[in-house]
């Protein structure tokens, strides 16, 4: 078993050139996006084996986003094909005081109207040894809910190691209505992502009067995860952040040492770190290594444009032996 499964909504991301807001734009340039994607394009440049599962429309457009994800070296031969639209987002670069924006142009997405039964998961985890997938799915619609418990459940049957990060997307659903079901598909996750505040408020009606710093040993026993993962982030500005990550495993909590750094495109960052983290587990790195590869692989994916992280192995490693100069040689 070689390969590393990542499903999630394959998205058009439409950004102004610079530093323009959306509502001076007169161009806008396309590239795509997609938690998932992004961390499915990660791997593949860290020299994974990597399938990539999502729906897309049956025409040039759906074909476009399939043979971006393909000149990667993902598999895309199990993308089911149907629907009318590609999931679209706009976004705008933030800079000092002012923040970054999203705005979703996505109902009835492709991906949205995905059902479980369009896919052979047998021939999907057969090989894998992990599958990651997020909690957009399951924000997008009731379908996106079905499609991702039936598939965790299937991974599982295969003996596939579970990865779920919660990524929270309070444009897409209320917290409650985020909560509710993340709760219902714990049980069959193995290693749970999330940022630390975001984890404490959906959780907080589960564990009554547990606080933050808490809040991951308590996600670590209830649900019997192997690793409860949280990024830490303090945001000092828009374009400068402070960025390190924690894990509970076993009775020990883990934390990495902290970047600081310049922000020049944020998005993707949560992915980036999600990348790492599976490429150095899967690897059979320990979960030491698997935080600190994580976080300087985010890191770097601040310093570029676009939604994915393209680095490789060595200029990770490099950062974080504080080898800098070695980095783009
Ligand atoms: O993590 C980056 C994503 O937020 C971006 O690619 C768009 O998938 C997206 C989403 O739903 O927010």
């Amino acid at each position: 078993k070689d390969k590393i499964v990542c499903m999630g909504e394959l998205v058009l991301r439409l950004s102004p050139p610079g530093f323009e807001r959306l509502v001076q734009a007169e161009s806008f340039r396309p590239i795509y996006g997609g938690s998932e994607a992004n961390v499915a394009i990660a791997l593949a440049n860290l020299g994974q084996k990597v399938k990539y599962i999502t729906r897309l429309p049956d025409n040039e457009i759906g074909y476009a986003g399939l043979n971006n994800l393909r000149n990667y070296g993902i598999d895309m031969d199990y993308t089911a094909l149907g629907g009318d639209r590609i999931g679209i987002y706009f976004a705008e670069n933030g800079i000092g005081l002012r923040a970054s924006k999203v705005i979703y142009d996505r109902k009835h997405s492709a991906m949205s109207q995905a059902r479980y039964f369009e896919y052979d998961w047998q021939a999907i985890f057969e090989d894998a040894k992990i599958f990651f997938l997020s909690g957009i799915t399951a924000a997008l619609s009731e379908e996106g809910r079905e499609l991702t418990t039936y598939a965790i459940k299937r991974a599982k049957e295969f003996g596939v190691k579970v990865i779920f990060d919660l990524n929270y997307r309070a444009n897409l659903w209320p917290l409650e209505e985020a909560a509710a079901f993340y709760k219902t598909i714990l049980n069959d996750v193995d290693i749970l992502i999330g940022v630390l505040p975001t984890l404490h408020s959906s959780f907080k009606g589960v564990f009554d009067n547990v606080s933050l710093a808490n809040m991951l040993i308590d996600l670590y026993k209830k649900y019997d995860l192997e690793y409860a993962i949280s990024t830490i982030r303090t945001s000092y500005s828009a374009s400068r952040n402070s960025l390190s990550a924690g894990a509970y495993c076993g009775d020990e909590y883990i934390k990495t040492r902290a970047y600081e750094f310049d922000i020049v495109d944020r998005i993707g960052g949560g992915d980036a770190f999600a990348a790492g983290l599976i490429n150095s587990l899967f690897k059979g790195n320990d979960i030491y290594d698997a935080l600190e590869f994580g976080v300087a692989l985010s890191t770097l994916k601040h310093t570029m444009e676009g939604d994915f992280a393209i680095f490789t192995e060595r200029q990770v490693r490099s950062l974080i032996s504080g080898n800098r100069r070695m980095m783009f040689h």
